[in-house]
């Protein structure tokens, strides 16, 4: 009976709703005529799951039988986005279900919208790591995602009077439907305490005797390939107290005092870190880090191998994926577990960790690198201390060997830094640990070869490459534009989806004034339905006959959503003082969408400067209908799927040499928006791809930017060089928009004019001169849509599953198992 097979519902409308109904009764406790929207939606997703059981589980088997390599994928952040329909669609069961419901008296838009979308990641990162699941599943890749199950994710932005609010982000509140605790399969984590040697038959070794530990409980998430029967795994930990109460405090009376090791425990994957670019270095971070990385390495080794396995082979099973520095506290536990607890020598547990991990940086700022100071991580980790100082140690004697003595050289590439306090840098950590080293677009592979790990590289010319990321043409073509999905399958037939190259098919059509037509009208059904989402949200209009110029992204001063706001208050002054006719001025409505980390002062006032214009623009008379400035709270996941398919022109307006990639980028120009941006990141890739004349350059290059900082950079210099900009600055200074208070938006503008690290002045003009290119192409709007198809058939190569196949090639070699 153990080995039946588990059977699916039947494929049909019927047996949908049979099993809708018994879920809805069983799993719910309700009658159809009793339940209420909530209880419908879990029924449905639990119907969703029913059917992606069976395929499952048989998958589990089969990468168990087969002992298959498996990319363990290990990431603090998953933005995943809504489930619902992307579950769906991967199992074909969208019309199913919809026709279902409908049997049912329901209409599935409205259980749509209930979903909460787990947002637990900040941005880039975190969404990143959820497009290359969808992929590894979709490609039949045995991964498993490991990560935390945050109860808070990533805050909800409100706006108090312009200004950002926070909201904490009670994603769990109406039910989990998606995911399954498995209690049974707990790893105990321990923290803190001493180490000791001890003598074992003759040879010394070392244990770790900790002071605390916690629970962490496994939650699987179902990660199903699109139209091809397979269901990965991500698996994200939950902490939980070992003990719910100490039972001698509680004996004494004190209740309180007793339980407090839970909360204390329980904290640890309580809250997602809302810092996406500048680690703070707090302590819970690093428990956190190391709660899931711990689980996780132990759980492919206790679980997911066999009993017996013999370790030393453990990279023909295993290669272990560092998203960002944040699990790299991993090199040292996996030399732990593999010396102190399965009895390894030390160079043979090296060779094995060696191979078995891969590093991705995702930055360029030198504040993003995290550092740990030595001192909080010998207090809670100590015994990975001792591991990372000999690590250093053998490696700088490698160093040695390789360079001689020279000491500049030994204390830039060390470890452990000395200033402004010793710390562990887990960049270089990393990067001497892992098989391979990768930048996530060319230009930044090649700024960390040239720069941020330049002696590394020069050691190891071989571990460095490039893989440049991508993202799922599933969630964002077919589930954010399905009339442009539509659109496509007709004009190329089906299988694209999954071969996004054969996009280039429709670079033909473009020539097709019918089908340019009919682009054309899709582009505006996506305004329309923009408009609808966006008045029903927040109560605003978007005018369908507006150009949409859409600027979506995290606030940070290196993205430079500044200089998209100099342009927005030099047209605004222009139309104001008289100075350009109104009917001169091509009608567009600008979109911002933009978290700022609670604790980045100078990001918050630029969201505050942001709405302050909004409002004063808004609302004059004299740019009625010609300017229009949107800032929806609450930029997520759900939103981007509606509002990227309505851009016409897509802001990626970085100073050169800072955005690692962008992904937001490939979304906009895979759904036929233009770009408008610097030679930066990923930008540099989609202009080769899609061609200059369908692309707005703009900007100083990255050797431009280098050889300015190195003349010194004086930003009034610029202000003082053009009327435009100073006519901007100089209206926001007034109090223009801030009621008359010039004090403001002061800070904002002081540190343009007295510091501006990312050379938003020095970049004005040109961005103007761009934008003047812009405004020009969208006056012919039959030879603009030829450009937006043109965006659409060039960039295929965005797809994350291309970015997979060269994770495959370049550094994993985990062939698909089928
Ligand atoms: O690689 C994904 C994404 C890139 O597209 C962005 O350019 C990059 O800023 C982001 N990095 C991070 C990590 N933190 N920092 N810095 O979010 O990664």
């Amino acid at each position: 009976l153990a080995l039946a097979p588990v059977v699916s519902p039947p494929s049909s409308v019927d047996g949908f709703v049979k099993q809708f109904l018994t879920n809805l009764n069983f799993d719910q406790g309700v009658s159809l005529s009793e339940s209420d929207a909530n209880d419908q939606y879990l029924a449905l997703a639990g119907t969703v799951r029913d059917y992606l059981m069976a395929r499952w589980l048989e998958d589990q088997a089969r990468q168990n039988e087969q002992q298959s390599k498996t990319v363990c994928y290990l990431s603090a952040e998953y933005l995943l986005g809504r489930q619902l329909d992307n579950n769906l669609l991967a199992a074909r069961l969208t019309d199913i279900a919809t026709d279902a419901l409908a049997q049912c008296g329901i209409d599935i838009n409205d259980l749509r919208e209930l979903e909460v979308e787990p947002g637990l990641g900040n941005g880039g990162l975190g969404r990143l790591a959820a497009c290359f699941i969808d992929s590894l599943a979709t490609m039949s890749v045995p991964n498993i995602g490991y990560g935390i199950r945050y109860e808070y994710g990533i805050f909800r932005q409100t706006f108090v009077d312009g200004e950002q609010v926070e909201q904490p982000d009670a994603w769990l509140r109406m039910g989990s439907p998606w995911d399954f605790p498995h209690p049974e399969a707990a790893q105990t984590i321990s923290f803190g305490g001493r180490t000791e040697t001890y003598d074992d038959n003759g040879t010394e070794r070392t244990r770790w005797i900790p002071d605390w530990s916690v629970l962490a409980v496994p939650y699987n998430m179902m990660v199903p390939g699109y139209h091809n029967g397979r269901v990965n795994t991500l698996r994200l930990w939950r902490a939980v107290a070992t003990n719910a109460f100490d039972l001698r405090i509680f004996n004494s009376g004190d209740y309180e005092e007793s339980v407090r090791a839970q909360t204390f425990a329980e904290n640890i994957s309580k809250v997602l870190y809302p810092e996406d670019s500048t680690p703070q270095g707090k302590e819970l971070r690093l428990q956190q880090q190391y709660f899931f990385v711990s689980a996780s390495i132990r759980d492919f080794i206790d679980t997911v191998l066999p009993a017996d396995y013999d370790l030393t082979k453990l990279p023909d099973r295993v290669i272990f994926q560092l998203n960002d520095t944040h699990p790299v506290i991993g090199v040292p536990e996996l030399m732990r577990v593999l010396i102190d607890e399965k009895g390894m020598e030390w160079d043979d547990a090296w060779a094995i960790t060696q191979q078995c991990f891969a590093y991705t940086c995702h930055t360029l700022l030198p504040e993003a690198l995290e550092v740990w100071p030595v001192d909080l991580l010998g207090r809670l980790l100590p015994r990975h201390l001792e591991i990372i100082y000999r690590i250093n140690e053998e490696f700088l004697e490698e160093v040695r060997e390789r360079f001689g003595d020279d000491m500049l050289r030994i204390r830039n590439m060390s470890i452990i830094g000395e200033h402004p306090y010793r710390s562990v840098r887990m960049a270089y950590l990393a990067t001497v640990a892992g098989a391979k080293v990768n930048g996530v677009a060319e230009l930044h592979s090649q700024l960390l070869r040239d720069k941020v790990l330049h002696d590394f590289a020069e050691m190891y010319p071989d571990k460095f490459t490039n893989v440049t990321n991508g993202i799922t043409p599933r969630r964002f073509i077919r589930l954010a534009n399905p009339s442009l999905a539509e659109l496509i399958t007709e004009a190329l037939g089906a299988g694209w989806t999954i071969d996004l190259e054969r996009l280039r098919g429709l670079e033909a059509l473009a020539e097709d004034p019918e089908f340019r037509e009919r682009f054309g009208a899709v582009k505006a059904a996506n305004k329309r339905r923009l408009n609808e989402v966006l008045f029903q949200r927040d109560g605003v209009h978007v005018d369908e006959t507006h150009m949409l110029d859409v600027m979506v992204k995290r606030l940070h001063e290196y993205k430079r959503q500044m200089l998209k706001v100099l342009h927005i208050v030099t047209l605004y002054d222009g139309i104001a003082s008289g100075r350009v006719a109104a009917a001169d001025v091509t009608p567009r409505t600008f979109i911002f969408g933009a978290k700022a980390a609670p604790g980045y002062a100078m990001a918050k006032r630029i969201i505050h400067l942001i709405n302050a214009v909004g409002s004063v623009v808004n609302n004059d008379p004299r740019v009625e209908g010609r300017l229009k400035v949107i800032f929806p709270p609450n930029y997520n996941v759900t939103l981007a799927e509606k509002v990227i398919p309505a851009a016409d022109l897509s802001e990626q307006i970085s100073l050169a040499g800072k955005e690692a990639s962008g992904t937001g980028n490939m979304k906009f120009a895979l759904n036929g928006a233009l770009t408008i941006g610097t030679d930066d990141g990923a930008n540099v890739e989609i202009r080769q791809l899609v061609g200059d004349d369908n692309f707005f350059l703009f900007g100083m290059t990255e050797p431009e930017v280098e050889v300015l900082w190195a003349q010194g950079y004086t930003p009034a210099d610029f202000y003082q060089a053009h009327a435009g900009l100073r006519g901007a600055l100089d209206l926001i200074s007034s109090g223009a928009f801030s009621e008359g208070d010039r004090s403001v938006f002061e800070p904002v503008v002081s540190n343009l004019l007295y510091d501006d690290r990312f050379m938003v002045l020095a970049d004005y003009a040109s961005y103007i001169a761009a934008q003047e290119r812009v405004d020009a192409a969208y006056a012919d709007q039959d030879a603009w849509t030829k450009s937006a198809i043109l965006n659409v058939a060039r960039s295929g190569f965005f797809s994350s599953d291309r970015s997979m196949r060269d994770y495959i090639d370049r550094i994993w070699h985990t062939p698909p198992v089928l």
